[in-house]
């Protein structure tokens, strides 16, 4: 009986524990239309620890749910620069972004240079 409620325990204690791992964050991404919430939403990978992705063509955002344990918050911007899109979190190089289809080529935050 003792073991069964230590078992049950461990099971609910390890549930929350995996429950509590997943973050969940909102960031700029800029973008212009549904062929780059394909590709941005693309650039992110169950394998790297995404648990969801969504990009919002309106507000240009995106909210990714991930295991922090694989990925932080920046890889996942690094990704999506890597893509060829500029997020709060990393930028574009030149290349792919030219590299982008010509609707896709959103207007680029001023860089600093
Ligand atoms: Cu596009």
């Amino acid at each position: 009986m003792k073991t069964t409620i230590t078992t049950l325990l461990c099971c609910f204690i390890l549930s929350i524990v995996s429950f509590a791992q997943n973050k969940t964050e909102t960031f700029k991404v800029y973008g212009n239309c549904n062929m780059c919430k394909g590709n941005i939403e693309g650039a992110l990978k169950k394998k790297d620890g995404i648990i969801s992705k969504k990009w919002d063509v309106d507000k240009k955002e995106l909210t990714v749910t991930y295991d922090p344990n694989k990925i932080t918050v920046k890889q996942i911007g690094q990704k999506v620069a890597d893509a060829g899109y500029d997020n709060q979190y990393a930028i574009a190089t030149d290349a792919k972004y030219n590299g982008l289809m010509k609707c896709c080529q959103y207007d680029r935050p001023k860089k600093d240079k």
